[in-house]
């Protein structure tokens, strides 16, 4: 009964199909895992939640592993002596909504940046941004991405010297909102272009192309932006 065995293949067929699409669905899933909340105290550097960058960002700053070390319960993220190196982690997973906490103290390296951020790594991309400039001004940007294209952006000077002490950095992302707090105080709120996809949290210190002067201030001695710790609250 040919028709029945064709019958009995196609069901066949079928099956492992649906099989097959389960299978895609569950890696879609894996590629992108969903964070939970954590605090992260850095006793030991977490391979398991973090990923060492190794790549060029600039034409001034490559990002080396090596450049990423825990000492004495601090993440630093290294300028090694004489250069414009730099470094920075990105989270394994994707997280969502909440809020995300650094306690940071940047490297003294002007014409360097410490970015604490959310980028989402795929096009069209979206991402949050505070953007510290380690030139002892208290400048920073903070800034949204949707879809590709950048939705907001604001320069602020808090007068104060981000290398000199420790300071609590703060995203708190929302359905429709982005908040931005330093040391607990709320400094920059938009409700327009918000993106809405998880992202990775990246924390890096490097040298970019657009900060005069060009080629950028490689520091005599070797610098560091410190992190005591950071956490995320899932919402
Ligand atoms: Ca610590």
């Amino acid at each position: 009964m040919p028709y029945l065995n064709t019958a009995v293949a196609a069901c066949k067929v079928l099956v492992v199909c649906a099989f097959g699409v389960m299978l895609l669905g569950l890696d879609a899933q894996s590629a992108e895992a969903q964070g939970t909340s954590f605090r992260d105290d850095f006793d030991s550097f977490n391979s398991s939640r973090w990923i060492k960058s190794s790549h060029k960002q600039s034409e001034l700053t490559t990002f080396d592993p090596d450049n990423v070390i825990v000492d004495n319960g601090y993440l630093r993220l290294r300028i090694p002596p004489g250069t414009t190196g730099g470094a920075e982690i990105e989270s394994m997973d994707y997280y969502g909504y909440g809020s995300y906490r650094a306690r940071m103290k940047m490297a003294d390296a002007p014409t360097s940046i410490t970015g604490f951020f959310l980028y989402s790594g795929t096009d069209p991309f979206s991402e949050i941004d505070i953007e510290v400039y380690n030139d002892g001004t208290g400048a920073m940007d903070f800034v949204t991405w949707a879809d590709g294209q950048r939705t907001n952006h604001v320069r602020k000077d808090f007068r104060f010297d981000p290398s000199a002490d420790f300071h609590n950095y703060r995203i708190d992302y929302n359905p429709g909102s982005v908040q931005f707090y330093i040391d607990g105080n709320l400094r920059q709120t938009w409700t327009e272009g918000v993106p809405s996809s998880s992202m990775k949290l990246l924390v890096n210190t490097w040298f970019p192309d657009w900060i005069e002067p060009v080629p950028g201030k490689a520091p005599e001695t070797g610098r560091a932006t410190r992190i005591d710790w950071i956490d995320y609250d899932k919402r």
